[in-house]
């Protein structure tokens, strides 16, 4: 009996983990896991599928016969800069596991600034007892920029925790509980802003979007005493120099990131100095390779029986 189409699995990801999931998985197909580094040439330039993430530079030039490429995260950026994508679709991971995830890391993360959790903290370690002046939720606006799944999600999610939230996105949305605007609105946007979460793909236009000049534009007399950013995103969107200079100079109160421009963050980067600034890393949504096998199955599935792949990136668009 012969096998259906092949899959090749290139995962930067814990390997247990991978090789664990994929008993599962794939049935009546030959799985080709990169990391095991056991496949002869002829098997890879034969696999008809693809599950990668930051995968090895030339795996397109040694995949040749690639019918459809599966990004092992939400995110594409990782996989369109590399040289020999084919021609072919490429398919993101949507997964409510992974939703949730990013959910609970930006509810947490609007939280701690607004109960001032680092300043408890720091005065807890002097064991000083000092109650201080504790604004309410519903005080603080929280804007989202990115109204995808993730910002949906997340902006749904901080509204039942009494946040007002608003939203932008390159088209606008109709969302009935929340002030929507697009790409002409920002520095309306920016001006009611008093927590600014960043859930936007890496692309040619959100490149260094988060610099100083944006910040500046956020609202400076908030009940927070000061403007805070959150990253989610990608971290080629944010110019960390001038989040130095913001929180040095006031412009920012302070900031959570789960993602840098150079990851890891390197250890003698300033940022890891700032009590009010969280840093994650890149661990705000990790994909769950269990989910990630199943998503792929299934969108195999349904390329196999001629019906349309879900999560198709728009390669004009870059996400
Ligand atoms: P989606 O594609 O569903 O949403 C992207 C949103 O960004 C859309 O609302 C889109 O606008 C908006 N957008 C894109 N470009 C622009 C632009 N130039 N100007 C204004 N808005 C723009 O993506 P997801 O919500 O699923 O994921 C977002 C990103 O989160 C991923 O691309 C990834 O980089 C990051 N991520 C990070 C993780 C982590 O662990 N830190 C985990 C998972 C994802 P429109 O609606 O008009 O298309
Ligand atoms: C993703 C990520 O894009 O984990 O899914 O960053």
């Amino acid at each position: 009996m012969s096998l259906k189409p092949s899959v090749i699995v290139d995962l930067k990801m814990n390997p247990e983990s991978v090789r664990d999931a994929l008993q599962t998985v794939f049935h009546g197909r030959e799985v080709i896991n990169l990391a095991d580094d056991t496949a002869t040439p002829h098997a890879v330039s034969d696999a008809a599928y693809a599950v990668v993430w930051k995968p090895s530079a030339d795996l397109f030039q040694r995949a040749t016969g690639l019918k459809v490429v599966f990004s092992g995260g939400a995110g594409v950026d990782h996989v369109l800069k590399l040289p020999g994508l084919p021609d072919a679709p490429l398919v993101r991971f949507v997964d409510p596991t992974l939703t949730t995830r990013m959910s609970e890391w930006v509810v947490m993360q609007c939280l701690m600034h607004l109960r001032q959790h680092a300043t408890y903290q720091a005065q807890a370690r002097q064991r000083e007892w000092n109650e201080r002046a504790q604004p309410e939720a519903r005080e603080v606006t929280v804007g989202v920029m990115g109204l995808g799944v993730l910002g949906q999600d997340a902006a749904r999610k901080l509204q039942i925790m009494g946040f007002k939230v608003i939203g932008w996105s390159r088209t606008r949305k109709s969302i009935d509980t929340m002030d929507t605007y697009d790409q002409s609105g920002l520095d309306v946007f920016l001006a009611r802003t008093d927590i600014l979460v960043g859930l936007l793909p890496l692309t040619a236009e959100t490149t260094d979007i988060f610099d100083g000049s944006l910040f500046a534009k956020l609202n400076q007399s908030g009940p927070l005493g000061g403007p805070v950013f959150i990253n989610g995103g990608r971290g080629g969107s944010q110019v960390e120099r001038d989040i130095v200079s913001a929180l040095d100079n006031g412009t920012l109160k302070g900031a959570s990131l789960d993602v840098f421009e150079q990851e890891p963050l390197p250890r003698d980067s300033v940022l890891w100095g700032y009590d009010q600034v969280y840093i994650t890393p890149h661990a705000a949504a990790a994909s769950d390779v269990h989910a990630l096998f199943r998503h792929v199955s299934r969108q195999i599935d349904r390329f196999e029986n001629g019906l349309p792949l879900e999560h198709v990136v728009d390669r004009n668009n870059g996400y």
